[in-house]
């Protein structure tokens, strides 16, 4: 079993990612990291922390000589914007941000004690356990992509840089959608046999669990509900060369919970940042009475960067589901059982 745990405030000394779970023998280039992170923090719309903040992971443990030991990962990056003891209390829950909910939960007396963690600088070390299982997957030949497909409803580029540019001038945020591609996943990872077994619930679980994501769709999706089975259901062909596959991918490459072999093709819905400068009307929890919604540095659209989170997920999901299959100790042993059994499907 794959696991991660990742810890760290944004505001804190820094972020931790531990992974647990990885097989002996596999190269792993801090650069791939560093560049991982690094993409998570482009994009247009991004606010001035990521002008503050060169996020590098540090090893701290798991590796000798670049190579894995099968013990835990563990990778240090460090916050250059450390302030958490310094920084204003916060009294006015954001609309749309964890702010209330987080406050009455843990009983704080200042919600910036829930903000910090909940805060989507923690997908940075998200980031960097997504990088450490790409490079597991890149062993098979398996990639992961993300593509922006929308900004505020717009979807040519132009028209996308015209919304967020919008959202800058009106002083507000836009969210939209992405998609994620995975080519060369074997058909058999994840199981129709126990409903936490399957691929998708684990894939859409992921997905939806970064912040700011609001809907999840596999394939066709909503668009399954609109058809006749015959116009939807992928049909089966196998020649000696391909071996089974299909010429259309409405089920985005997973029947049962399985994957069928073609690409995984997953959507997400990402909603506007919380944090408007032209803030919504709230409640201050101190006093109980009308107030504005704090203002705090933040971003104007993230959706370019929650593609690179959701890559580094769904790499999670699908490296600890390849292990499952294919063995868990030794990546040589891995590959073994991998050829043999791409075989045996052939
Ligand atoms: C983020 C760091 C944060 C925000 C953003 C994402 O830094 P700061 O709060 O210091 O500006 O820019 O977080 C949010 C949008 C949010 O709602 O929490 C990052 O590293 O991605």
């Amino acid at each position: 079993m794959l696991r991660y745990l990742t810890a760290g405030e944004s505001h804190g000394k820094g972020l931790i990612a531990i992974l647990e779970g990885l097989p002996a023998g596999l190269r792993i280039d801090v650069d791939f990291i560093n560049a991982e992170l690094r993409r998570r923090q482009m994009g247009f719309g991004r606010g001035a922390r990521m002008k503050i903040e060169h996020d590098t992971a540090e090893i701290f443990s798991g590796l000798k000589a670049q190579k894995t030991l099968a013990s835990p990962i563990a990778m240090i990056i460090h916050n250059k914007d450390f302030s958490i003891e310094t920084l204003h209390p916060v009294f006015c829950p954001r609309p749309g941000h964890a702010d209330l909910a987080g406050y009455l939960k843990y009983g704080f007396s200042d919600i910036r004690e829930c903000l910090e963690r909940a805060s989507a600088r923690s997908t940075a070390a998200t980031v960097a356990i997504g990088a450490v299982c790409k490079l597991l997957l890149k062993e098979f030949n398996i990639s992961i992509n993300s593509t922006v497909t929308s900004i505020g409803g717009a979807t040519s580029l132009k028209e996308r840089i015209e919304k967020i540019k919008q959202a800058m001038q009106r002083n507000d945020t836009v969210g939209g959608t992405f998609q994620i591609c995975c080519h060369n996943v074997p058909a058999g990872l994840g199981s129709y046999v126990h409903p936490d077994r399957r691929l998708d619930g684990r894939l859409a679980g992921a997905l939806m669990a970064i912040p700011g994501i609001k809907a999840v769709e596999i394939g066709l999706g909503f668009g399954y509900a609109k058809r006749f089975g015959s116009q939807v259901h992928d049909a089966i062909y196998y020649n000696k060369k391909k071996g089974y596959f299909r010429l259309t991918n409405n089920a985005g490459g997973i029947e049962g919970g399985i994957s069928n072999g073609e690409d995984i093709h997953l959507s997400c819905c990402m909603k506007p940042i919380a944090t408007l400068m032209n803030p919504l009307n709230s409640v201050n929890v101190s006093t109980n009475k009308p107030a504005k919604a704090a203002t705090e540095r933040s971003d104007v659209c993230a959706v370019q960067s929650a593609g690179v989170v959701a890559e580094s997920v769904v790499a999670f999901v699908l490296a600890d589901a390849l292990l499952e299959k294919f063995g868990a100790d030794v990546l040589s042993d891995i590959k073994k059982a991998y050829q043999f059994y791409l075989r045996r499907i052939r």
